[in-house]
């Protein structure tokens, strides 16, 4: 199943709203409440910030819906699928009211779940308001596929390049199937796969980084144009479109519910 169609969807940017409203005061929940609730889930020291790889750093996790509030408590951001609704592939695409960054299966999602739902400039955006950008497509592949910490722990080895973000076999991803049991999600809503995990719950990858491989797809900045490359696969995909060489684009205005990302940014001196 590929799943690759245009929608033909209005260019997307995220808009401000000019006074407090039901959807700021909501992200601010999340920002202030959910992780108190989320404490004793946290996940270990390792799994938060960013890992250098050469003259960049990439965050260690797909962006988080706690995360997301924040940026949406801050600007007032209102996203395309809260407009038009999120959408999803069941028996072709379907726009559903209500999936949305928030809430992903259309129920509210927890803040430590992937952020989807968002197009390419709206993930972008989120990430210039982090003072990062989106991963370019070499950059996300070197930071997938070739281990570059110098004394990584054991079973990695610097300098090798891996077949999957996982390391040589797939187990340990959220894949369709062929990876393993990763504990997803309970609300997720879906007739193909499990639906996602909370970032960072399975193995830590090539590089210490999480999710490279499935879980949600994830946007790379690929160039200019209407086309952008999603990478690593998803929930929905099986091991083989976790691989370098697997290349799928989209319209960069598409919102889905299994598409995320993560950001980057030039490593400091
Ligand atoms: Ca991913």
């Amino acid at each position: 199943m590929n799943g690759l169609v245009s929608m033909g969807l209005p260019a997307s940017r995220p808009q401000r709203r000019s006074s407090w409203s039901r959807s700021r005061l909501l992200a601010l929940f999340y920002f202030v409440a959910m992780p108190l609730a989320a404490g004793a889930q946290s996940l270990d020291a390792s799994a938060t910030g960013m890992q250098r790889i050469g003259q960049f750093e990439i965050d260690r996790t797909e962006v988080s819906i706690g995360q997301f509030a924040a940026y949406v408590a801050a600007t007032g951001a209102v996203t395309e699928a809260e407009r038009q609704g999120g959408q999803t592939y069941e028996s072709g695409w379907q726009r559903r009211a209500g999936w949305h960054w928030r809430a992903p299966f259309g129920t509210p999602g927890g803040p430590r779940e992937p952020a989807v739902h968002l197009t390419h400039p709206e993930a972008a955006a989120y990430c210039r308001w982090a003072g990062k950008r989106l991963p370019t497509d070499r950059e996300w592949g070197e930071a997938a596929y070739t281990e570059h910490r110098v004394s990584p722990p054991q079973p990695w080895i610097a300098g090798r390049s891996y077949r999957y973000p996982t390391g040589d076999h797939p187990s340990g991803a959220n894949c369709l199937e062929g990876c393993g049991q990763v504990a997803t999600v309970a609300r997720a809503v879906t007739s193909r796969g499990r639906g996602h995990a909370e970032v960072g719950r399975s193995a830590a990858g090539v590089n210490g980084l999480y999710d490279m491989g499935g879980n949600v797809w994830e946007w790379v900045d690929s160039g200019a144009g209407s086309e952008q490359r999603t990478r690593g696969g998803s929930w929905w995909y099986g091991p083989e479109a976790m691989r370098d060489d697997h290349v799928q684009t989209k319209p960069a205005t598409m919102s889905a519910v299994y598409i995320g990302f993560r950001c980057a940014r030039d490593a400091r001196p």
